[in-house]
């Protein structure tokens, strides 16, 4: 779905679109004249939409709730702006408030996790359930007032990324993977506390305001050249690495003094100068084993190579998804916006040469 069709679908509720196509693009549940697009509950026997009180206004309040831990929860198999492909719209955060009025004993000691629950395709069956999850700061105390968190959700990355964890939330939950959660999230959950952990039984009153789902595109860089630094090219052009496809760039080894080397560079330019994230993706292979491959991007800063990426180059396509590069914005030149990527592939000089095949380098960057 694109962007103006999801405007349109969620056009009854209120909606913050910035100007800028690189600007986020958010969606707020302020319940403002009772609207709940999520079908935000408590699951509380007592729950309301309070007309004032909360941060500011409206605000959804349970009380009188007797349990272990709150589960703030949108309504199992409604599709709204908080479910769906998390990866596809470019998720970037999720954000609450969250206030408590009382409690019997204590809120303290507990994180607030944040849930992305996968419903195995049932939405009624919550025994298949699975989700991964995110430990916050701890929830509010009585006394503190209206308490604001902000989750980075990490829809880019193509595995686990650090600091999430996966729950089974029931006994026929197949094994979590990230990927067909983020893809395809079916239900955001606000747990009080540690998932993993047990806690008393105790009665809160509470409420929560303002939940919101940010989406940051990431804006593709421009591919301007590629080029052989060691070893030489067989075949292949600019356009055989700007798609996934059965054109490849290819490029034989040249013997050193204890390895082969194949060594290629590529340069982008990129519009955004200050970038907050930077993911390169490759899709690589060697066509012998017992080849490593070592990707670098150029730090403008220091005017030095900086690896960003080691591993045993398969013999088949093997796609790499740098994601978590620290300080992105050395690798982003500040004159002209210039980035470059350097895959180099070596193999030791007595296993002999090999061939270099890159059929896809994407260079994308966030603001
Ligand atoms: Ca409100
Ligand atoms: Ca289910
Ligand atoms: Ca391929
Ligand atoms: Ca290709």
């Amino acid at each position: 779905m694109n962007r103006v069709q999801r405007a349109i679908l969620y056009s009854a509720a209120p909606l913050a679109f910035a100007c800028s196509a690189l600007a986020a693009d958010t969606y707020t549940e302020t319940f403002a004249g009772g609207v709940n697009a999520g079908g935000w509950t408590y699951w509380s026997p007592n729950e309301t939409i309070e007309t004032a009180g909360g941060n500011p206004d409206n605000y959804l309040h349970a009380w009188e709730l007797d349990t272990f831990a709150p589960q703030l929860s949108t309504e199992p198999g409604r599709a709204s702006a908080f479910t769906g492909d998390y990866r596809a719209r470019q998720v970037a955060r999720i954000g609450i408030d969250l206030k408590t009025f009382h409690v019997d004993f204590s809120a303290g000691g507990r994180p607030l996790t944040l849930m992305l629950i996968h419903d195995n395709n049932t939405p009624a069956d919550l025994s298949d359930d699975v989700a991964a999850y995110y430990r916050g700061p701890n929830i509010p105390l009585v006394g503190e007032g209206w308490k604001r968190y902000d989750f980075e959700v990490p829809s880019h990355a193509a595995t686990l990324p650090a600091g999430w964890r996966t729950i089974q939330l029931g006994e026929n939950s197949p094994a979590p993977d990230w990927s067909t959660i983020i893809t395809g999230v079916r239900r955001v959950q606000f747990f009080y506390g540690d998932p993993e952990m047990f806690f008393i039984f105790q009665m809160w009153d509470i409420g929560a305001d303002n939940i919101s789902i940010i989406e940051d595109p990431l804006t593709p860089a421009a591919l301007r050249n590629i080029k052989v630094q060691r070893g030489t090219r067989l075949s292949g052009t600019l356009a055989s690495i700007l798609y996934n496809d059965p054109y490849y760039y290819k490029v034989t080894s040249q013997p050193g003094d204890v390895y082969h080397v194949a060594e290629t560079t590529v340069r982008a330019v990129s519009d955004a100068l200050n970038p907050a994230n930077l993911i390169i993706r490759t899709e690589t292979r060697a066509t012998e084993s017992v080849v490593q491959t070592r990707i670098a991007l150029r730090n403008f800063t220091t005017g030095r190579w900086d690896t960003v990426d080691t591993f045993w180059q398969p013999t088949i396509d093997a796609v790499r998804v740098i994601d978590s590069i620290a300080n992105p914005q050395d690798y982003v030149r500040q004159s002209d916006g210039l980035i470059r990527v350097r895959i180099q592939m070596i193999r030791a000089l007595q296993r002999g040469p090999f061939q270099q095949w890159i059929d896809q380098v994407k260079v994308s960057v966030g603001e």
